[in-house]
């Protein structure tokens, strides 16, 4: 069963990113199943940082096929932007890399809307990336969306300005204007570079490589608590983060998937608005914000800070199906005496509950937690888990008993090489 897919248990941010790139070596293709330009994957190595928004992070492997699949919606500005860089680095993005014809295209019109959009919820804001993520993903489920398929018929520009008047109105009915007449020239010129790629159907590929053997990894964007079904709507993005998107955003079936990483940071970040049971904010929050450097990285955003959540975390596993945990950041907590474990909520009643139920109840719980001891040493340097200190292993082996799964890496630096694995 050569599939497996990597997703994040939180609210994204998770480390995903650094994740796939470490354990690419041992696969043939990695491919991007939900999301776009919102995500912000970050690899570093040989002294470099690199983000990554919608091009899988195999990129920097030369054997690797990377894919951006079906469920995927695509800018092609951002794309081409991305593909520059890599360039620049020394990086040929597209000697290996296949785009889906089914993905959907993000237009300007669909940014334009973003913003109108959260402008309008005025204190209701979603806090989006403002990539225009969720009027392309509702021009899908609507059934008006273009995708990348589309470019190649001589009908394009056509359907485009069909697209762009209907986006017009929504924008007139918050009386707004689209303003996209800059953005149009560059997502054309974007538009014709995208259209000299791969563009195939990645669902035959995909399945076609799985035929011949090869190992497919999936790559998750955002997280599990901001899944459009499962996540604490309507705080969410508008695609499935969960294991199940890899299905139909690749067009992969279930009985191909053998495991499942599960990514979580040691502790819990989330950026944007809704809620954050274990959110602290006080100078705890403050100092892991710094420490973890805590900023979007597709926005900047500073992101909020808090202690793991356990019910969540058991929620994501759930919803997943996870094999493995991948425990993040454990060395942003070093300069900590204590570590706190929230062990479940209490409701305003008094009663307790280990389940994440949904948006009105949720606001109104507040957690309960363990303290567990920190362990007050720099993680630099050190290679192998038997040289962890023995409160890290602690910590780590509490979250396995707790929530019955192994973790198989601990991650105490963003570097490639920071990555301890555990047997
Ligand atoms: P959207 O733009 O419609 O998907 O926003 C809806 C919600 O989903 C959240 N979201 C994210 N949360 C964490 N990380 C994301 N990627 C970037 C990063 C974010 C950034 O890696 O740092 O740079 O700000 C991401 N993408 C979407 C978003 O905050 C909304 O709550
Ligand atoms: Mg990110």
């Amino acid at each position: 069963m050569p599939v497996d897919v990597l997703v994040g248990l939180q609210w994204g941010d998770e480390g995903k990113g650094k994740i796939v790139d470490v354990l690419a070596p041992t696969y043939d293709v990695v491919a991007r199943f939900q999301g776009g330009p919102n995500a912000g994957h970050t690899l570093t190595f040989n002294g470099t940082k690199h983000v990554l928004h919608q091009v899988p992070s195999g990129i920097f492997h030369p054997h690797i096929i990377n894919v951006v699949g079906n469920g995927v919606v695509l800018d092609p500005v951002v794309f081409r932007e991305e593909l520059r860089k890599l360039t620049a680095r020394g990086v040929d993005g597209t000697a290996n890399l296949y785009i889906s014809k089914k993905a959907q295209l993000i237009l300007p019109s669909h940014r334009a809307l973003d913003r109108i959009w959260e402008e309008a919820r005025g204190g209701g804001k979603i806090g989006s990336t403002l990539k225009g993520i969720g009027p392309t993903y509702q021009d899908k489920i609507g059934r008006t969306g273009l995708r990348v398929g589309d470019i190649l018929h001589p009908n394009f520009k056509e359907r485009y300005n069909e697209a762009v008047e209907r986006h017009r109105q929504l924008a007139n009915f918050h009386q707004r204007e689209l303003e996209i007449e800059e953005a149009e020239p560059i997502f054309f010129e974007a538009v014709e570079e995208l259209r000299q790629l791969r563009l195939v159907d990645t669902e035959y590929l995909l399945n076609d490589l799985l035929a011949q053997g090869k190992r497919i990894l999936a790559e998750g964007a955002q997280g599990s608590l901001l899944d459009i079904d499962f996540g604490t709507y309507p705080f969410v993005t508008s695609s499935s983060t969960v294991v199940a998107g890899a299905c139909t955003g690749l067009g992969i079936a279930p009985k191909h998937i053998d495991k499942v990483y599960g990514i979580s940071k040691a502790y819990c970040t989330r950026v944007g608005s809704g809620p954050f049971p274990t959110e602290l904010h006080d100078e705890v929050g403050e100092k892991i914000r710094q420490a973890g450097r805590e900023f979007g990285s597709t926005t900047g955003r500073p992101r909020r800070c808090g202690w793991i959540d356990l019910p969540a975390l058991r929620y994501a596993i759930m919803l997943n199906g996870v094999t493995e945990i991948h425990l993040m950041k454990a060395d942003v907590l070093s300069d900590f005496d204590e570590i706190q474990v929230c062990t479940h909520y209490r409701r305003p009643d008094g009663s307790t509950t280990e389940h994440l139920p949904d948006l009105a109840e949720l606001q109104e719980l507040t957690p309960e937690y363990s303290p567990l001891p920190g362990w007050q040493t720099s993680l630099d340097n050190i290679s192998d888990s038997a040289n962890l200190p023995a409160q890290l292993t602690a910590y780590v082996q509490y979250l396995e008993q707790q929530l019955q799964v192994p973790v198989s890496i601990v991650s105490v630096g963003p570097d490639r090489i920071s990555t301890i694995h555990r047997n």
